[in-house]
C-alpha cells in the first residue's frame, strides 16, 4: 500500500492513503535514505510504502520504503552527534510572513531564508502581513521591498491576516498543494491559518501548546488537510529552515539575480567581494541589483552577524 506521512510521534507514523484512510505505521528494520544521517527516517510529507498487519485488535502498518523526496527541510540536532532531523518533505510552496514591526523582519533574515529555500529547491512566496497597521511611510517601505523581491522573481503579496485582505490570493496559491508558513514568532502565522480555515487553527494550537509544555525542544511537524483542497504542514516553533552547510562560493548561486550575472564576471569563481571586473558589483553601482540584497550576501560570505532594515532606501 502507498500513503503520505501526516504525523510522526517517535516510532509511530500516521499515514494517509490516496483513498483517504489513516493508518498507524511503524518502520521495519533500518533503511538509509539518500545518505542522510537522520534521527528520523520518515518525515512528514514522505510518500511511503507499507503493508498492513494485525496487532491485537488493531490493524497497523509496517513501512518498508520511502519514495525519493522532491525536497526536504532539516533541523540540526542540538547535540554534537551532527545528526539532522528532517522536519518535512515534498513541499510545493513555502509562505514567508514578513512584518515591518511587531516583530521586525530584517532583510537579512528574508535573504537568508530565501537562500535556504533556493538551496532546498522550494518555491517561496513572500507575504507582507499586517498591512492594516502601517502608516503611509511604512506602506511605501513595503512596496519598495515587494518590488525589490518581485524583480528577482519572487511572488509578493501584501496581506492582512486580521482583516482578511488578499487572503483569497494566498488560498489560490495554496490550492492543490502542500504548503508551509514560516516567519518570526508574532508575524501572524496562526492568525493567517485562522483566516484561511478557522477549525484548523484549533488543531494546530493544541499541538503547539502540547509541545511548549515539554522539556524537550524536539519539534514534531504535522500535516493537515484543508477544506478547500490544500494541505498545510505545521511546524511549531520553527521560524525558518535548518541551515544548510554551504561553502562561501556557493552562496551566490542562491541569489538568483547574482547567479544570472556571474557568467559576466572576469573570474568564474568570483565571490563578488574584492575581485576586479565583477558584474555583480558593476550592477550594484548602476542600481541594477539591490544594496540590501548585496549586504545580506556579503554578510553571509564573510560570516558577519548583523541585522539591517532601517536603511533599505539608502546605500550605506
Ligand atoms: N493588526 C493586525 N494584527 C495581526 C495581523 N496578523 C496577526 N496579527 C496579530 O499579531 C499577533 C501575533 O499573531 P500570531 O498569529 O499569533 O503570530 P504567530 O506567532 O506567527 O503565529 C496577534 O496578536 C495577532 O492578532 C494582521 O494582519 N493585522
Ligand atoms: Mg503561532
Ligand atoms: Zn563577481
Amino acid at each position: 500500500m502507498k500513503g503520505t506521512a501526516y504525523k510522526s510521534t517517535g516510532s509511530w507514523y500516521t499515514v494517509k492513503t490516496d483513498e483517504g484512510d489513516f493508518y498507524e505505521c511503524r518502520i521495519k528494520g533500518k533503511f538509509r535514505i539518500q545518505g542522510i544521517k537522520s534521527t528520523n527516517p520518515v518525515a512528514v510529507g514522505d510518500v511511503v510504502e507499507f503493508e498492513l498487519e494485525e496487532l491485537g485488535d488493531d490493524t497497523v502498518g509496517t513501512i518498508s520504503g520511502i519514495d525519493e523526496r522532491r525536497n526536504y527541510i532539516i533541523r540540526k540536532s542540538v547535540n554534537l552527534s551532527k545528526q539532522t532531523h528532517i522536519i518535512a518533505s515534498n513541499l510545493d510552496v513555502v509562505f514567508l510572513l514578513i512584518t515591518l514591526n511587531n516583530p521586525t523582519t530584517y532583510t537579512v533574515f528574508i535573504d537568508r531564508f530565501l537562500v535556504t529555500s533556493e538551496a532546498y529547491d522550494i518555491p517561496t512566496v513572500l507575504l507582507f502581513n499586517k498591512i492594516d497597521t502601517y502608516s503611509d511611510e511604512e506602506l511605501k517601505e513595503v512596496k519598495f521591498l515587494a518590488s525589490t523581491y518581485r524583480q528577482i522573481g519572487y511572488t509578493c503579496i501584501g496581506i492582512s491576516a486580521k482583516t482578511g485582505k488578499n487572503i483569497d490570493q494566498v488560498k489560490a496559491l495554496m490550492k492543490g498543494k502542500t504548503s508551509m508558513f514560516a516567519g518570526h514568532s508574532g508575524a501572524g502565522k496562526s492568525t493567517l491559518v485562522n483566516a484561511i480555515e478557522p477549525e484548523l487553527d484549533l488543531k494546530t494550537a493544541s499541538i503547539s501548546s502540547q509541545h511548549s509544555q515539554g522539556q524537550h525542544t524536539t519539534t514534531f511537524a504535522e500535516m493537515f488537510d484543508m477544506e478547500f483542497g490544500a494541505r498545510i504542514i505545521d511546524t511549531p516553533g520553527i521560524k525558518g529552515f535548518g541551515i544548510v552547510d554551504m561553502d562561501a562560493d556557493e552562496i551566490g548561486d542562491y541569489f538568483p539575480e547574482f547567479f544570472k550575472l556571474k557568467e559576466h564576471c572576469k573570474f568564474n569563481n568570483c565571490l563578488h567581494i574584492d575581485e576586479p571586473m565583477c558584474a555583480v558589483k558593476e550592477a550594484l553601482d548602476e542600481d541594477k541589483v539591490s544594496w540590501s540584497r548585496y549586504r545580506s550576501y556579503a554578510q553571509m560570505v564573510t560570516g558577519e552577524e548583523e541585522n539591517y532594515r532601517t536603511d533599505i532606501h539608502g546605500k550605506k
